[in-house]
């Protein structure tokens, strides 16, 4: 074969990575051209509907279910009890501390149930209708327990409980004192000396995350095998744990995530519906489907937030900050899923955000209620913890008569100082906060906004108007598997790539990352076209199947670029080095002499003469002029590792009107600055930022899962559940300043959760700015007119 031929050197083409490719995945994702889940139809399948409980904590008495299985198509049912010996517990992979009480959580309820919304029972049927429309027909004995809804009453003397067998509400305390370790002098002297000391309650309110298609799940038992289709984020990890669970061995087990219409970390998780479905597939040995309404899914799916929050500064009079305490309660729910332990403590290393203090104590409380349980959601405790140092800054502000922005500005990490270590024992990384704000004032237009303020406080408009900051950083790129092994006992943090060039010289990327909504596809491949000098176009890039990328740890916690993408970029300078063995020995000159540009090798000084990378794909495949000792393939996997967490930042600054005679607000106008290192795709991080934002807006203004004093959920469907439309957002001015990460090759940080976690506090800030001289110090989230002017009319947070 000769490769190798006279031809004029290729121009190189433009990098692709920094360009604003349009996604290759939207076409299917748009237009529908693709299998989800429940598009999913096998033969001779059955269908799968969940008998929940209507009440919130009561014991099981006799469950009737023989009018239900005697209707029309209904093939079984099957109660807790059935289930009992194989269903085991839906799991826990974080516990916080050796002690955490965990009060185990059958798939459908055994003896208790323990929240509005939990399984009963399960129907089969031959159709979903008949599966729906047999759950009416089974009638379950309850007898009410106690109902446990406020944290604050579940920690005290004698009270109610969440469960019957346990001797308290409190699942674990986790404790963190910066400073003299574990004694906590440092912050208690800190206090002591500072000159001013402000304290705030804040509420965290529960949230819903609400993807846009519902949860689903197919099983095939093949003999002894199964196949499991589920709109999960971790494919992976579920396989492990539904092996750990039922007891089908690992190997005879595949998870396959088709394509997912959104998570939002709520799809991180074991679900019971899950576990049931596996279960009923074996003991029927017939394929199943189980998809749920939309009702379920706000009812069952984990809830996200939920957080109280008691926090206290301290600082001198001239604005130097001195200390900060930090406790909090975190709602568990009912039941500790999967990493919900683990969401506060997240949080728990944000709180000091961008700012050096010198001392700094955190005491998280998980806490059981009879309400569904909560876990991940976009954040996942750094948006808590953002809110609250964010808002008590203001706070601070205010008690000193400093603006807002010099305090912060007086307090934060200098760009000259990274890499800082901070009180709470994370390394930033890389950052410039104060070139970030410059831009995002500039973008907003600060100075008239001031002045507009000015004027419309002076004239008694009754629409007035506030400006809000949030200056913050995040730790994102969840990783490193050290760090996380040294916070909890579950999995590590590490990402899996291969890549294989085909003959014909296409190129198959195998990436452990789960891409719900994020655009890995066309993300990774960029990052492949720079790497190999091949045309974007020629990378196919397959995931969220267990059988086809068998190793790998999934997608949240902004971790895929940084951990997944770094694993592909390095499988793909592997198989860089491997393709200059065998081209070295096709030019028949040495590997030293060779340079890679535009994909194609050619020897140095010797213009004209190359073979690229594309057609050394098929030379290796037909290898039949192949150097001695080297394996005929061209391809090479990567596991990537990082040793430190990323660390975007940003500034955020919202100018909003509030009526104060209606209590409406209004964003009149939002600028955001992100550092996100380097940026692999600006259209898709756009994409991301105004996701996020739109997340963290809702979180201030619209959404809030709320429960009536029985334990039901009042806010059960999108009519009561206010997800914001695009025409309930504003229009989003954004920028980016640029600081490399040191810890990847790409030089990237995570941006899949930044606007979420940035916004909140930033619109908040902006509404009491507004009205702060009415005599408004704080307002209970999310803010509804009604909350706002009760506020403004009637004094407290509006509650
Ligand atoms: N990216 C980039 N340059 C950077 C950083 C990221 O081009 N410097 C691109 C990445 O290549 C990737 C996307 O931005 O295509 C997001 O990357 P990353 O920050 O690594 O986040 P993940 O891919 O790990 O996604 C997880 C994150 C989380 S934790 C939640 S929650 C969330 C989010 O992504 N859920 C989403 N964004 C979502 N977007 C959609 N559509 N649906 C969800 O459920």
């Amino acid at each position: 074969m000769t490769a190798v031929e006279d031809r004029p050197v290729a121009e190189a083409p433009a990098k692709e990575v920094g360009q604003a490719r349009k996604r290759k995945e939207d076409a299917r994702l748009i237009t529908g051209r693709t299998t989800w889940t429940d598009n999913m139809v096998l033969p001779g399948m059955l269908h799968l509907a969940v008998v929940r409980s209507p009440v919130a904590h009561a014991r099981l008495g006799a469950i009737d279910v023989e009018a239900a299985r005697s209707a029309p198509n209904v093939v079984a049912v099957f109660t807790g009890r059935d289930l009992a010996e194989e269903q085991g517990s839906i799991p826990c992979a974080w516990p916080v501390t050796p002690e955490m009480v965990n009060p185990g959580h059958p798939s459908v309820a055994v003896d208790e149930v323990n929240h509005v919304g939990e399984a009963v029972a399960v129907i089969v049927a031959r159709s979903k209708a008949a599966a729906q429309d047999a759950v009416e027909l089974v009638d379950v004995d309850y007898d009410p327990l106690p109902v446990v809804l406020d944290m604050e009453q579940a920690l005290g003397e004698g009270t109610d409980l969440t469960h019957d067998h346990l001797s308290s509400n409190e699942s674990f305390r986790w404790i963190f004192d910066a400073g003299d370790a574990g004694t906590g002098q440092a912050t208690d002297q800190a206090f002591a000396d500072a000159d001013v000391v402000v304290s705030r309650r804040f509420v965290q309110q529960r949230l819903i995350p609400a993807f846009m298609e519902p949860r689903s799940t197919v099983v095939q038992p093949q003999g002894d095998n199964y196949t499991m289709w589920s709109s999960t984020q971790v494919p992976h990890i579920l396989r492990i744990m539904l092996a750990m669970v039922t007891g089908i061995p690992e190997h005879k087990l595949r998870v396959i995530a088709p394509d997912v219409g959104g998570g939002f970390g709520g799809k991180l998780q074991v679900t019971p519906e899950e576990v049931i479905s596996l279960l009923v597939a074996r003991r029927l040995g017939k394929p199943v489907k189980w998809t749920e309404t939309r009702s379920e899914s706000l009812m069952s799916a984990h809830h996200g937030r939920d957080q109280i929050q008691y926090v206290d500064i301290a600082a001198d009079r001239e604005g130097n900050v001195l200390g900060l305490k930090v406790h909090i309660l975190a709602d568990m729910g009912a039941y500790l899923r999967l990493v919900s332990p683990g969401v506060p403590i997240l949080g728990a290393f944000m709180y000091p955000g961008i700012y050096k203090f010198p001392a700094y104590r955190f005491d998280c409380q998980g806490v059981f209620t009879n309400k569904t349980p909560t876990d991940a959601y976009r954040g996942a405790g750094r948006p808590e913890a953002t809110f609250a140092i964010e808002r008590i800054m203001d706070e601070l502000a205010v008690e000193l008569g400093m603006d807002p922005l010099e305090l912060r500005r007086k307090n934060w990490i200098g760009a000259g100082e990274f890499p800082f270590t901070t009180v709470a024992g994370l390394e930033y990384d890389s950052g410039d906060y104060d070139g970030a704000t410059e831009q995002a004032l500039r973008l907003l237009g600060y100075d008239e906004l001031r002045e507009e303020q000015r004027r419309r406080r002076e004239s008694g408009d009754p629409v007035q108007l506030g400006i809000g900051f949030s200056t913050f950083t995040e730790m994102c790129g969840l990783a490193p598997s050290r760090v996380l092994g040294s916070l909890s006992y579950g999995a590590g943090g590490w990402e899996h790539a291969s890549i294989r060039m085909l003959p014909t010289g296409k190129v198959e990327v195998v990436t452990g990352s789960t891409p719900h909504g994020q655009g890995h596809e066309t993300a990774w491949s960029q990052l492949v076209a720079d790497e190999l000098g091949v045309p974007f176009e020629d990378i196919e890039v397959l995931h969220g199947d267990t059988a086809i990328s068998p190793r790998g740890l999934d997608t949240y916690g902004s971790r895929s670029l940084v951990v997944g993408g770094a694993a592909v970029v390095n499988a793909a300078q592997k198989v860089v080095a491997k393709a200059r063995t065998i081209a070295a020995h096709l030019l028949e000159a040495g590997e030293e002499d060779l340079q890679f540009e535009g994909g194609s090798f050619s020897v140095r000084g010797t213009p004209g003469t190359g073979i690229s990378i594309q057609e050394l794909a098929l030379a290796t495949f037909a290898a039949h002029d192949f150097p001695d000792g080297v394996e005929p393939s061209l391809d090479a996997d990567a596991t990537f590792d990082p040793v430190n967490f990323s660390f975007p930042h940003g500034t955020h600054i919202c100018a909003m009107e509030v009526d104060t005679e209606t209590g409406m607000v209004r964003i009149r106008k939002y600028a955001c600055v992100d550092d996100v290192g380097t940026i692999v795709n600006p259209l898709i991080v756009e994409g991301q930022v105004h996701g996020g934002l739109a997340q963290g807006i809702a979180q201030a203004l619209y959404e809030e899962a709320v429960y009536d004093v029985d334990g039901n959920l009042t806010t059960g469907t999108f009519v009561d559940y206010l997800v914001p439309s695009a025409a309930d957002l504003p229009h989003f001015d954004t920028g980016h300043t640029v600081h490399a990460a040191p810890g990847n090759p790409i030089g990237a940080k995570g941006v899949g959760e930044a606007g979420c976690i940035a916004s909140t506090p930033a619109v908040v800030n902006a509404a009491l700015d507004a009205v702060r001289h009415l005599g408004v110090s704080d307002i209970l989230m999310p803010l509804t007119p009604e909350r706002v002017w009760r506020a403004i009319h009637e004094g407290g947070d509006g509650g």
